[in-house]
């Protein structure tokens, strides 16, 4: 049997979070906030490179209980564990770990003024039903749930636009104090993605524009595989790749979104990192026009050549996902891909609604034969929309 990770409700997920905050902070919390997960469907390694991607917002969320409070201190508490320390005292690399995405959205918010003047602190209980380390952002919804929590119990404006500067936050604090040099597509999603749509993201200019996107009504699925292949952005591969990418475009004069021949480039590996980049922002146009004319299953091959230029060109890829995806593609996906960061983590398949059960299990059991971790599911057969706040009366 193919293990499935389900979402939850947002008050399944509020009632759990109330009560981790009770239990580790004795009172209740002034509200909770949920923030989605995300997929990539397409536009991968380019967000630092003012490229276009096309992520969606998952049906899996974080959700964080706040609390003010007066003493300066910040209090968090989730599955893995507690971390407590002064807002003053939030530098790079402090806090360490999980707790240093919820710091550095405090330590971003306070400096741009986005918290009240006389902010005295907060204590933050978190639960999540996306897959943590699974390349399906965890990270950035933890630190776009925080963000869009203090904005509201700040009064600061949460419209498209405060959430564009939310999302500035959200990236400011992975880079600065968690110190994962990421671009900013996950945080733009999950801040400013529409129900229903998958969200065009241009990190040339900062803007998004939804793209409507019915996988249902298509008679399609994304079957997302998390590989369970352990996956870290705060190592040294990421930050090599888009220090390739910045040297690239150095050498060629412009940034990678204005060039069509990488060629000038020697370096082989160079030339096959700058390649990446500029075929991949051409296939994102490419799946635009046809979401476009509703040619949906024609999308496939996009996604798979997406995959072909990430593990040889780009080299995120692993075994694990390359298995995931050769299988998909065996048991009749239209197309199939990694998705996110890479280097373990999750690809995503475009199939029909209603193969999920079958292509998991040939996924997996081809896993199996490699001798390879065996991987999870999730079915998304419609996209989830931004982050709330969760009431809590209904
Ligand atoms: C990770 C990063 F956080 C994103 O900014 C993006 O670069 C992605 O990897 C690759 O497309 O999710």
């Amino acid at each position: 049997m193919s293990e499935w990770v389900e979402s939850a409700s947002d008050s399944a997920l509020a009632a759990s979070v109330i009560d981790r905050f009770r239990d580790q902070f004795g009172t209740d919390p002034e509200g909770v906030w949920a923030a989605p997960g995300r997929v990539n469907l397409i536009g991968e390694h380019v967000d630092y490179a003012q490229g276009l991607s096309l992520p969606i917002a998952l049906p899996h969320s974080t959700v964080v209980a706040v609390g003010r409070r007066r003493d300066g201190m910040l209090r968090c508490g989730s599955g893995l564990g507690a971390w407590t320390g002064r807002v003053d005292e939030i530098a790079p690399g402090n806090p360490p770990d999980w707790a240093a995405y919820l710091a550095g959205v405090v330590w971003a918010m306070r400096r741009d003024g986005l918290l009240d003047s006389d902010f005295g602190g907060a204590d933050v209980a978190v639960e999540s039903s996306v897959p943590i380390g699974a390349g399906l952002s965890s990270s950035a919804a933890l630190e776009c749930a925080l963000a869009l929590a203090l904005a509201d119990l700040s009064g600061a404006p949460t419209d498209d636009a405060g959430r564009a500067a939310l999302a500035a936050c959200c990236v400011r604090a992975e880079n600065d104090i968690a110190l994962a040099p990421t671009g900013g597509m996950d945080q733009a999603v999950s801040l400013r993605a529409k129900d229903g749509h998958a969200l065009l993201v241009d990190s040339r200019d900062g803007g998004v524009t939804p793209v409507p996107f019915e996988l249902a009504g298509e008679g399609l699925a994304l079957l997302v595989i998390d590989t369970r292949a352990p996956h870290r952005l705060v190592d040294g591969q990421y930050a090599q790749r888009r220090a390739s990418v910045e040297e690239a475009a150095a050498t060629l004069g412009a940034s990678l979104r204005e060039v069509a021949d990488v060629s000038a480039l020697s370096d082989p590996v160079l030339r096959g990192r700058a390649r990446h980049v500029v075929s991949e922002i051409g296939r994102v146009r490419e799946v635009l026009s046809l979401m476009g004319s509703g040619r949906y299953r024609e999308l496939g091959p996009l996604l798979t050549a997406s995959h072909v230029s990430l593990r040889d060109d780009y080299e995120v890829s692993c075994p694990e996902l390359d298995c995931a995806v050769d299988s998909s593609l065996a048991a009749g996906a239209f197309g199939s891909r990694m998705t996110g960061g890479g280097f373990g983590g999750s690809a995503i398949a475009l199939i029909d609604a209603g193969a999920a059960e079958r292509v998991a299990a040939e996924v997996m059991a081809a896993a199996r034969s490699r001798g390879l971790t065996e991987p999870r599911f999730l079915e998304l057969l419609a996209c989830a929309g931004p982050a709330r706040h969760v009431s809590l009366t209904s």
